[in-house]
């Protein structure tokens, strides 16, 4: 097992108007979306992950993207600094439940003017992690979490993020060095030393993958990447992501997860 706890937080009902910047088809299903949600728990806990799940937040639409008030690490955690107004009280809104799972490590936090989300944050092995400069995270935020990340021996590279929400929407790692990638990072010279799985066209959304070290969970209905997946030794697990696609949410998005 690459992890063995996640934390998720139930969408709640406002979850409908959910921030929509790129996807632009239409409002989630409140029932359907906490239906698939608990599918993704029921995935997890199926593959042997601890999960815990959080109370909705009405007052939060994008709330139940636990990945992006978050950064954690098994050795330490970071509360970011979300750029958008309508998720910036999420920082604070997640604190408690890191505080439970890392009492006896360091918790930090990325303060203004720098800003941060986790959907950017994505590490591989070598303690190496890449850091997607996007609309949400600056370069403030990412000079910050460098020397925070360098206080345990992590190196952070920093890749822009031009055409995606986050560098996550755009590529993630499956270990082994296999990176799966998408549009603006095919071929990308940010990542010429990994083995990249290319996204077929068409299929970009199933970029974003979660490996949980005993199987890939993958957003359903996307043969070419299913098959990717699978040429390359990996078994999947489908999840139907229909309505958190609608605002630009992601499998990663979706929890928290360390050991
Ligand atoms: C947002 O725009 O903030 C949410 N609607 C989607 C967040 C997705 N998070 C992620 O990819 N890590």
């Amino acid at each position: 097992m690459l992890f063995t706890k996640a934390i998720v937080r139930t969408p709640a009902k406002s979850v409908i108007n959910g921030i929509d910047d790129y996807a632009n088809e239409g409002k989630p299903d409140y029932q359907l979306a906490l239906k698939e949600h608990h599918d993704y728990v029921a995935t997890l806990t199926k593959l042997g992950v601890a999960v815990t799940t959080l109370k909705p937040l009405e007052d939060y639409p994008d709330s139940c993207f636990v990945e992006d008030p978050a950064v954690v690490f098994d050795d330490f955690a970071v509360i970011t600094n979300p750029a958008r107004s309508t998720r910036q009280k999420e920082r604070e809104l997640i604190r408690p439940a890191i505080e439970h799972f890392y009492a006896d490590k360091q918790i930090f936090a990325i303060t203004s003017p720098g800003t941060l989300e986790g959907g950017d944050v994505m590490p591989v092995d070598n303690d190496l992690i890449y850091v997607g400069r996007s609309a949400r995270t600056n370069r403030a935020g990412i000079d910050q979490f460098t020397k925070i990340a360098a206080k345990f021996g992590k190196t952070v590279k920093m890749v822009p993020v031009k055409q995606v929400l986050h560098l996550k929407t755009g590529t993630t790692y499956m270990g082994n060095n296999k990176l799966l990638v998408s549009g603006e990072y095919i071929d990308s010279p940010y990542f010429k030393d990994f083995d990249q799985l290319r996204v077929p066209a068409g299929e970009d959304y199933a970029v974003n993958c979660i490996n949980t070290g005993n199987g890939v969970i993958m957003p359903a209905g996307f043969p070419g990447v299913k098959g990717l997946l699978t040429d390359n030794g990996f078994t999947t697990h489908e999840i139907n992501m229909s309505e958190f696609s609608k605002i630009d949410g992601g499998l990663t998005c979706l929890s928290l997860r360390f050991n």
